[in-house]
């Protein structure tokens, strides 16, 4: 028994564990009616914060609608909601420091605006204009924000698990009280990535919180088609992890925990894994129809979930909320991203001169050379790049 650090009983007979073997219990305090379960412990919150989260999930709902339709419209490529997740995500980021590192898959723009990301920079990103902090290198949603300490999105699945295990480590390292929060989904946890960063994390101790939206789906593949095992929750036990399972629709149970797994990767230098249990209104992506594999009841049973309203109706029991103050914020978004998006769509895209900057301090004349062959291209063939072919 030297390999295995826990002391471990001795039978003498064959006797099997299973997926039951480990029983996960799910942190729920808010109920859908908005009351709180009686003997619930409630997370630190005042009103100042629950209104910035109740305004945050109101901004998110407002954009995502919008920049759907926007792409519907073909004004913008592509576009992924977080719509039946604000929960997860603006529960968590709200129980963080500012200084605090986020490393985000790709749904959790609402974390962004939590922490100061004006509308204006969101359209910036998605219309690739010459104002976008990523100078339109990366299709839309793909957002980074090095002053609110949000990393790049970057498409490939789970790369950013491993990264944030380094990330964590670094902070310890440098002596910061600060933490790194990754996010990923139940279906990048698949990936390799996953096990060598959560195994690096545990045996590193980065003071890391690894977050799982497990939203039921990856693009069309159920979770029952994805692992056969107890959820995420039981792979942090492997790996030796502080680990929570979460109702991830319910805003506070996931801002305790939260909390608490913050104060104790800070307190212990340890990582920590949350799995919140979710579901994703919406299509995978505006290149996605989920009719093809889901049922209409199977989504109408989960809008009765919805997290938003239920913190809401929260807010409203406390006396800090009237449902007038409520559709007044939706309509102020409405008229406020619009008018962004007709600002962001005029300005001109990025010039084609600073795609190779910042990739080396000095470019090399490979890439040079690259550039020089790309702008001939464009000035032979300026029909197929209607919006750079002047600008060349
Ligand atoms: C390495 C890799 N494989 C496949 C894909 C294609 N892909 C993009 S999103 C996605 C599903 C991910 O599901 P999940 O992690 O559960 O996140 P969700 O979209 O549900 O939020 C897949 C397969 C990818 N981007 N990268
Ligand atoms: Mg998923």
């Amino acid at each position: 028994m030297s390999n295995t650090k826990s002391t471990t009983e001795t039978v003498h007979r064959v006797s099997f564990l299973d997926k039951d073997s480990l029983s996960i219990p799910i942190l729920k305090i808010l109920q859908a009616d908005g009351t709180t379960f009686e003997e619930a412990v409630l997370p630190v919150i005042d009103q100042a914060l629950a209104e910035k989260i109740h305004d945050t999930c109101v901004f998110t709902r407002v954009l995502d609608e919008r920049m759907l339709g926007a792409q519907r419209q073909g004004r913008i490529s592509f576009y992924m909601t977080c719509t039946g997740e604000e929960a997860s995500v603006v529960g968590s980021v709200a129980a963080l420091d500012d200084e605090d590192v986020i490393l985000a898959q790709y749904r959790e723009h609402a974390a962004l605006r939590y922490r100061g990301f004006t509308t204006e920079q969101f359209m910036n990103q998605m219309f690739s204009n010459e104002k976008d902090l990523g100078k339109g290198r990366q299709m839309p949603i793909h957002y980074g924000c090095s002053a609110l300490h949000y990393q790049t999105i970057s498409s490939p699945l789970a790369t950013q698990i491993p990264q944030a295990t380094g990330v964590g480590y670094s902070l310890k390292m440098q002596g910061k009280r600060n933490v790194a929060i990754c996010y990923f989904g139940e279906g990048a946890a698949s990936e390799g990535d996953f096990h060598a960063g959560l195994n690096m994390a545990a045996v590193l101790k980065s003071p890391t919180i690894f977050f799982c939206r497990n939203n039921g789906y990856a693009i069309s593949t159920p979770t029952s088609e994805q692992f056969a095992g107890n959820g995420i929750a039981s792979r942090g036990v492997g790996y030796g992890m502080h680990t929570i399972r979460v109702d991830g629709n319910d805003m506070l149970a996931v801002l305790a925990a939260t909390q608490q797994a913050r104060a104790y990767a800070l307190e212990h230098n340890a990582p920590v894994l949350i799995e919140a249990m979710t579901y994703r209104l919406g299509a995978h992506s505006s290149s996605d129809d989920p009719s093809g594999y889901r049922s209409k009841e199977e989504e109408a049973k989960w809008q009765q979930h919805d997290p938003v309203q239920r913190f809401k109706l929260w807010m409203i029991n406390k006396g800090w909320l009237a449902e007038s103050d409520d559709s007044a914020l939706y309509e102020k978004y409405r008229q406020e991203v619009l008018a962004s998006v007709k600002v962001a769509e005029k300005l001109p895209v990025v010039t084609i001169d600073e795609l190779i900057t910042d990739v080396y301090d000095t470019p090399t004349p490979r890439l040079e050379q690259q550039l020089k062959n790309l702008k001939q291209h464009i000035k032979k063939y300026p029909e197929s790049y209607p919006n750079s072919a002047g600008r060349v």
